[in-house]
C-alpha cells in the first residue's frame, strides 16, 4: 500500500470537535505521517466499507478508502470521519456508578463495578428467580461479540431474557425470507445488481441509507435498466428514478398485490418456475385479483396509472429485482408487505437467477451476523431455534452446560419493557443499544428504566441511556478491536485492531469474561481472544442454516470475504441462495396470500396526518455517535419536520418556522421544513435526536404481533403553529385495531409473559 507522505504532511487534522461546544483539542505540530495503514470496514451501516485506518504512534489519525470488492475505494460522509469518535474527548475511560438512586455517577474501580453487579445480580436471583435479569444487546458488535452475549445471558446467568435491537430494525423482513424462503439472507451479493433490467425499490431511501451502495445502482442504470420506486418521499433515488409510486404511509400491500394481479393479466407469470418451486401460488393468485389499480389507489393514494405503469416496467423485464428496508419493514405487517414482495418476485421466476430476486437491504455494521448470533430471544447460534429439541441439544453441549439448564425463548426487546415495568425484570445489562432514543412512545421506556433495581449500560459515550444508568462500563470502540462481522449481503469480512482503548475501558467480551469468573463460571465462558470465540461460534454455527463453520480468518483475507453457508474449510462460500433449491427442506418456497392491512392509526379530524420516521445522510441510528463529530452534527444539528408547501400554506406556515408538532402521545417543537418531495398528507421526522428532540416521544407503540417489530413509520400526527394554545386532545382519529382485540401488539402496556418452554408458531 502505498502512501503520498508529503499530501499528509500538509493536510491538517483539525478533528472539530469546537463547532460542536467541545473543548479545543491541541494537535502537537509534528507532522502526522501515518506510520501503518490497518485495513478494516465501516463501523456503520451494513454495508461495511472497506477502509485503512491511518495509524501514528499508536494513535488513529485517520482513514483511507480500500479497495473492497463491494466499495471498491468508496466511502459516504459518516464513512470519511468515523474515526474522529476514537480519541473523542467524550469517550468513557473508566467505569462510573452510582451510590443510591438519585445520586451522580461517580468514577469507580473495575473491581468495585463488578463485583457491586455481581453481588446484586446474586441477590436478585436469589430471591426472584433466574428470569429476573435481562441483556439487551446490538447488531453494531462483532460477531463474536454477539456470540458472546447470547452465550453469557443464557449459559453463565441462565436467564431467558436476552434479545437485540435488530428487533427494531428488520425482524419482520427476517421472519419473511425465513418463511417464504427457508433462509433468512439477502439472497444475493450487491455485485448482481448491475445485470438486472429493472430494479424496483421499496421503502429505502437507499442515497442517504447505504450511500455506497448507489455505485451498484448507477452501474445498473448504465446498463439499461429501470428504476421505479415505491416511498412517500420522493428520495433523492426516486428523484432519479423512471417511476416514483408516492405511497401513503404503510399502505403498501395494496400496491403490490396490484401490480402482481396486472402481472397475471398480462400472461407474464413464470408458469412453469411457479409450478415447479413453488407452493401456495393458487392462494395468492385467487387473493390478488380483488387488488385492480383503481381499488389500490384508493387503499394506497398511488395513482392507479402509475402501478399500471410499473406493472409493466417490472412485469416485462427479465432479470428484475426487488430491494426492501425499513419503509416496509416498521410495521404492524411489516412481514406481510415482505412477502408480498416475494410474492411478486416467485411469480417472475427470478429468485436463483443472476441479476432477480427479491432482498432486504441489512441497515445495522452487523445486523446480519448480529441475527444469526444466537442473541436472539428465540434464537441460538446459526438460526438454530431455542424450542426446537436437537437444536437445543446440540447448542448446549457445543456449551457445555445441560441441555435442561438452557433457558427457553424470552421477551422481545419492546416486551422487556413490559416486564420492567411490571416489576418482572429487576436488573438489565444494555450493551451496544441506545434504547432511550430507539424505542417508540419512550415516555413509557423511561419510566420502565427507573422502576429496575440496576441498569448497566455498557458503552463508549455516555448515551442518553446510559445516563439513566446505575453503572456505567466503558468499552472499545471498532478500530480497537478485532473480529468479524457480516454485511448486508451476507458477506463475513474481518475487522482488525488499528489502536488500544483509552485509560480503562474494556473489549465488551473481556468485560463478559470477568463477570463469568466472578459468576463462578469460567469453566464454560473463558476466552484469550477474539479468536478463541471465532473458533468456538463456528463449531456452534455447524450443521445450522448459517453455517460459518468452514469459514477462517486467513479465508476472509483471501477472498475479499466469505458469504454463508460455508460448511467445509474447502468450500468458497455462497454468493447467490437459492439457485437449484430453496431452504425448506422440499426444496421449494412458500407463497403466501396477503391481504391489505391498514396501519394501526388512521387519521381522522384531530390528528389528519400520516408521520412517518427515519434517517438523514449524516447522522447514524440514535445520534450518539455522530451528533460527537463536528462535520455531521453542523450539517443537521436538530430535527425537524418535513411537511409539503400546500399543506404548510393551509395552516400558514412558513419554511424554518418553529412549529408544535402532536400525536396522542404528547408534542415536541422543532422546526418546518417545506418539501414538495413529501405527500401533501405525510410528515417526516428524523430520529437521531435524543431528550426533547427525540422523535420517539410521539411514536406508537405498537408493534407486528409475531416478531414484535415497531410501527415507526406511520401514526397519526397533527402539527399547530405555536401561537395556537395548546389543548389536550381525545381522539379525532381511528384506531384499527384496539388493545383488546389484539393484545400481542401492545408490548408496553398489556399481554402476559409466556410461560417458559411454551412453544411458538416455528417460523419467528
Ligand atoms: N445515514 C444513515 N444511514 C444508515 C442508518 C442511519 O441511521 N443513517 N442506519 C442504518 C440502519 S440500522 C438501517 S435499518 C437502514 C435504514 O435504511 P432505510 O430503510 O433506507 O431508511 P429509513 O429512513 O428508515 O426509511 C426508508 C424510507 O422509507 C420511507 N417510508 C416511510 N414509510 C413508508 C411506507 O409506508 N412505505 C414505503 N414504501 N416507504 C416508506 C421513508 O420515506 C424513507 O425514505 O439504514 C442504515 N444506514
Ligand atoms: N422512530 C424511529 N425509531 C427507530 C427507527 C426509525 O426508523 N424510526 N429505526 C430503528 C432501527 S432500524 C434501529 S437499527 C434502532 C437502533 O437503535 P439503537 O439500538 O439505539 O442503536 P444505536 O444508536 O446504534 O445504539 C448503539 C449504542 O451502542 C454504542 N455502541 C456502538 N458500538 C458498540 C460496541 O461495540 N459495544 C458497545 N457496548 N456499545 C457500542 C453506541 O455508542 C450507541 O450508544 O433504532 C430504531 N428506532
Ligand atoms: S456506506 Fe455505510 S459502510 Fe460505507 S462508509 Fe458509509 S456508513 Fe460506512
Ligand atoms: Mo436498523
Amino acid at each position: 500500500m502505498s502512501v503520498n507522505k508529503d499530501f499528509f504532511k500538509e493536510r491538517d487534522f483539525n478533528y472539530d470537535f469546537q463547532s460542536v461546544g467541545r473543548p479545543p483539542v491541541e494537535w502537537e505540530s509534528a507532522s502526522r505521517i501515518p506510520e501503518q495503514l490497518v485495513p478494516t470496514h465501516c463501523c456503520f451501516c451494513g454495508v461495511q466499507c472497506g477502509m485503512n485506518i491511518k495509524v501514528q504512534e499508536g494513535r488513529v489519525i485517520g482513514v483511507e478508502a480500500r479497495d473492497f470488492p463491494h466499495n471498491r475505494g468508496s466511502l459516504c460522509p459518516k464513512g470519511v470521519v468515523a474515526y474522529q469518535q476514537v480519541e473523542h474527548p467524550d469517550r468513557l475511560r473508566y467505569p462510573m456508578m452510582r451510590r443510591g438512586k438519585g445520586q451522580p455517577l461517580q468514577r469507580v474501580s473495575w473491581d468495585e463495578a463488578l463485583s457491586y453487579i455481581v453481588q446484586r445480580w446474586q441477590e436478585l436471583q436469589d430471591r426472584y428467580g433466574r428470569n429476573s435479569i435481562a441483556l439487551y444487546s446490538g447488531s453494531s458488535m462483532t460477531n463474536e461479540k454477539c456470540y458472546a452475549m447470547g452465550k453469557f445471558a443464557r449459559a453463565v446467568l441462565g436467564t431467558r431474557h436476552v434479545d437485540y435491537n435488530g428487533r427494531l430494525c428488520m425482524s419482520s423482513a427476517a421472519v419473511s425470507y425465513a418463511q417464504a424462503l427457508g433462509i433468512d439472507r439477502c439472497p444475493f451479493p450487491m455485485t448482481d445488481i448491475p445485470l438486472t433490467k429493472c430494479l424496483l425499490v421499496v421503502g429505502s431511501n437507499m442515497g442517504e441509507c447505504f450511500p455506497v451502495m448507489m455505485q451498484w445502482v448507477w452501474r445498473a442504470r448504465d446498463n439499461g435498466a429501470a428504476l421505479i420506486v415505491l416511498d412517500p418521499r420522493e428520495t433523492p433515488l426516486a428523484r432519479t428514478a423512471d417511476l416514483w409510486l408516492p405511497v401513503r404511509p404503510g399502505t403498501d400491500i395494496a400496491v403490490l398485490n396490484a401490480i402482481l394481479r396486472q402481472i397475471i393479466h398480462d400472461g407474464l407469470v413464470d408458469e412453469e418456475y411457479v409450478r415447479n418451486r413453488t407452493h401456495g401460488w393458487e392462494e395468492v393468485k385467487a387473493l390478488v385479483e380483488e387488488y385492480t389499480p383503481e381499488r389500490a389507489q384508493e387503499l394506497s393514494g398511488v395513482p392507479a396509472s402509475r402501478i399500471l405503469a410499473a406493472a409493466r416496467l417490472y412485469g416485462r423485464a427479465d432479470p428484475s429485482m426487488i430491494l426492501h428496508a425499513r419503509g416496509i419493514e416498521h410495521s404492524t405487517h411489516g412481514v406481510n408487505t415482505c412477502l408480498a414482495c416475494i410474492n411478486l418476485a416467485l411469480a417472475r421466476g427470478q429468485l436463483g437467477k443472476p441479476g432477480g430476486g427479491s432482498g432486504m437491504i441489512t441497515g445495522q455494521g452487523n445486523g446480519q451476523g448480529g441475527r444469526e448470533m444466537g442473541q436472539k430471544a428465540n434464537q441460538l447460534p446459526g438460526y438454530r431455534h431455542i424450542d426446537v429439541p436437537e437444536h437445543r441439544q446440540y447448542t448446549a453441549s457445543v456449551w457445555g452446560i445441560p441441555v435442561d439448564e438452557l433457558p427457553w425463548e424470552g421477551a422481545a426487546a419492546p416486551e422487556m419493557i413490559h416486564l420492567m415495568a411490571k416489576g418482572e425484570i429487576k436488573s438489565c445489562m444494555v450493551a451496544c443499544s441506545n434504547l432511550m432514543v430507539s424505542l417508540p412512545d419512550n415516555r413509557v421506556v423511561q419510566q420502565a428504566l427507573n422502576n429496575l433495581e440496576l441498569l448497566i449500560v455498557v458503552d463508549f459515550f455516555l448515551s442518553e441511556t446510559a445516563e439513566l444508568a446505575d453503572v456505567v462500563l466503558p468499552c472499545s470502540v471498532w478500530v480497537e478491536d478485532e473480529g468479524t462481522t457480516t454485511n448486508l449481503e451476507g458477506r463475513v469480512i474481518k475487522t482488525n485492531k488499528a489502536a488500544d482503548p483509552p485509560g480503562e475501558a474494556k473489549h465488551d467480551w473481556v468485560i463478559l469474561v470477568e463477570l463469568a469468573r466472578r459468576l463462578g463460571k469460567e469453566q464454560i465462558f473463558s476466552y484469550a481472544s477474539p479468536l478463541d470465540i471465532w473458533n468456538e461460534l463456528r463449531l456452534a454455527t455447524k450443521g445450522g442454516i448459517a453455517d460459518y463453520s468452514g469459514i477462517t480468518w486467513e479465508k476472509i483475507d483471501r477472498q475479499g470475504g466469505v458469504f454463508w453457508p460455508c460448511p467445509t474449510e474447502d468450500h468458497p462460500g455462497t454468493p447467490r441462495l437459492h439457485t437449484e433449491r430453496f431452504g425448506h427442506p422440499d426444496g421449494k418456497a412458500r407463497m403466501f396470500p396477503i391481504p391489505f392491512q391498514p396501519p394501526v392509526e388512521e387519521p381522522g379530524e384531530n390528528f389528519p396526518f400520516r408521520l412517518t420516521t427515519g434517517r438523514v445522510v449524516y447522522h447514524y441510528l440514535s445520534g450518539t455517535q455522530t451528533r460527537r463529530i463536528g462535520f455531521l452534527n453542523s450539517q443537521a444539528p436538530e430535527p425537524w419536520v418535513e411537511i409539503h408547501p400546500q399543506a404548510a400554506s393551509k395552516l400558514g406556515i412558513t419554511h424554518n418556522e418553529v412549529v408544535r408538532l402532536r400525536t396522542p402521545r404528547g408534542s415536541m417543537q422543532l422546526k418546518a421544513l417545506l418539501a414538495p418531495s413529501i405527500r401533501p398528507d405525510t410528515l417526516f421526522v428524523p430520529y437521531h435526536y435524543g431528550h426533547e428532540q427525540a422523535i420517539n416521544q410521539l411514536t406508537v407503540q405498537a408493534v407486528e404481533p409475531t416478531v414484535k417489530i415497531p410501527e415507526f413509520k406511520a401514526c397519526v400526527a397533527r402539527i399547530e403553529k405555536l401561537d395556537t394554545p395548546e389543548k389536550p386532545l381525545e381522539g379525532g382519529y381511528k384506531v384499527n385495531y384496539t388493545a383488546k382485540d389484539s393484545p400481542k401488539m401492545f408490548p408496553y402496556t398489556v399481554g402476559e409473559t409466556k410461560p417458559e418452554g411454551d412453544q411458538h408458531a416455528k417460523a419467528y
